[in-house]
């Protein structure tokens, strides 16, 4: 401690710490501005940093460095030549010609990297990195920052399931200056006031209930949905994808009590007919559910708008909830012409292993969610602004079946307190089970107390 201190002490020196009124890159005003650039230009220093680095990690538990651009690199590249692991360079913007490469240098796939940061506020350049690295089939084993700001970033990246440390975080490095005398008191008391702000922002970030989402929810169905679940006490919606009529009204009647959505690929059904969609709309106003329809919209509007309301299955005259991609742009789902009875959910990114949406297309399709009255929610595998409700298909209580044909499944626990999901969708756990209707209880009852437990 006491060389990372005398470390701490040196690099401050350079100026690292500035006090007074800044605007970070993500728009944040904040008390405090932390610049590591300046050791770049002391080489007695980047060593010392490289083997502060080094004892946090030992060098054989990866084959390759890679730093955060820019600021990291020369820090990566210090690493590099004093363990004497091969460097490799991520690109900031692709180049847009030659070979337009993210990554430069020499590696091969599976091999095991280390990311480096200077310092970590909410994670989102280190996670560009990471996404850009395991595009190239690299294995990111392990992250370290220099500085931890403690806003948030490193549980970020946690929550993303790699490893992360930092040598230093803000609050020890305050206590370190105000023991030697080398801040304000004042100072101090800003940036601990500022810090404490932050924290409690980022616990308001944490999952609110049913009650309170329906609040922020302005859409009909949307309410609807979760009037159904409070009072049912479920947030199960069954995916029934079998391709006779019957086999689905003798599962609906069977499990209707325990679900607030029944879900249907209607151009599975080989036997559909409007006195099957009657059927099924009775027992879903007897036993209070919802219908969707999973046709996962995905044409420019004209189209989507006649495959939603004509062909065989004239879609918009009975369900309740559609699915739509937003992969066309907002203008495809704008002018649909559905009426306030029907509720869209549009999916951001999909349970399937090896989806194509990265972290911009994601953002992109939740604002566009947010920016259409007609949508109520979405599809994705992270946590989601609390004015959308989240829906996880991908959902199954056995661990052997994590990565099944193609498809990526999770426990209920897991959906509810990893990613703040609202409702599970569940499909073939139930359908393929010897007993339906036990199971189905099962994970009506998991997800209800998954829910609970979430808070
Ligand atoms: P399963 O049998 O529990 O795997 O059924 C999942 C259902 O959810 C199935 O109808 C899929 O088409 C649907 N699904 C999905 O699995 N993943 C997604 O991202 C989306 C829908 Br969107």
């Amino acid at each position: 401690m006491k060389d990372k201190e005398q470390f701490f002490l040196k690099i401050y020196n350079l100026g690292i710490l500035k006090f007074g009124h800044f605007t970070l890159k993500s728009g944040m005003n904040s008390p405090i501005y932390i610049d590591l650039r300046p050791i770049a230009s002391r080489p007695d220093l980047l060593i010392k940093l490289s083997d502060l680095l080094l004892n946090e990690v030992p060098p054989h538990t990866f084959e390759l460095i890679c730093g955060v651009p820019y600021a990291a690199l020369p820090i990566a590249t210090a690493l590099s030549l004093r363990s004497n692991i091969p460097l490799i360079i991520k690109r900031k913007e692709n180049k847009g010609y030659g070979t337009k490469k993210m990554i430069e240098g020499i590696y091969k796939k599976g091999q095991k990297c280390l990311i480096i940061e200077d310092v970590i506020t909410s994670g989102d350049s280190l996670l560009k990195t990471v996404i850009d690295l395991e595009k190239e089939g690299l294995i990111i084993k392990n992250i370290l920052s220099i500085l931890d700001r403690e806003q948030g970033g490193i549980e970020n990246i946690k929550n993303k399931g790699f490893k992360i440390r930092s040598l230093f975080r803000i609050g020890e490095v305050l206590k370190i200056l105000e023991k030697k005398n080398l801040l304000k008191e004042k100072e101090i008391h800003i940036i601990k006031f500022f810090l404490q702000k932050k924290y409690i922002k980022n616990i308001q970030k944490k999952r609110i209930s049913y009650e309170e989402k329906k609040e922020k929810i302005y859409h009909p169905i949307g309410k609807k949905l979760i009037e159904i679940a409070l009072k049912k006490k479920t947030n199960l919606i069954f995916s029934a994808d079998l391709i006779y009529s019957k086999k689905i009204l003798e599962l609906v009647n069977l499990i209707g009590d325990k679900i607030c959505g029944l879900k249907l690929h209607v151009d599975i059904i080989s036997d559909f007919s409007f006195s099957f969609i009657n059927f099924l709309k009775k027992i879903s106003l007897k036993k209070k559910f919802l219908l969707f329809e999973d046709r996962k919209f995905c044409d420019v509007g004209t189209t989507n708008y006649l495959q939603l309301h004509h062909g065989i299955h004239k879609i918009s005259s009975w369900a309740d909830v559609i699915t739509v991609h937003v992969l066309a742009g907002s203008k495809s789902i704008e002018n649909l012409n559905i009426p306030s009875n029907i509720g869209l959910i549009t999916i951001s990114e999909m349970s399937s292993y090896g989806r194509l949406s990265d972290d911009n297309y994601i953002r992109k399709a939740l604002n566009i969610s947010l920016k259409n009255s007609k949508v109520i929610g979405t599809v994705a595998q992270r946590k989601v602004d609390n004015r959308l409700l989240l829906f996880t298909p991908g959902i199954h209580f056995s661990d052997s079946i994590k990565n099944y044909k193609g498809n990526s499944y999770i426990h209920p626990n897991q959906a509810f307190i990893k990613k703040n999901c609202d409702f599970i969708i569940v499909g073939k756990a139930i359908y393929q089970s010897d007993n339906p209707k036990i199971v189905a209880e099962n994970y009506r009852k998991a997800g209800w107390i998954a829910y609970e437990n979430s808070f």
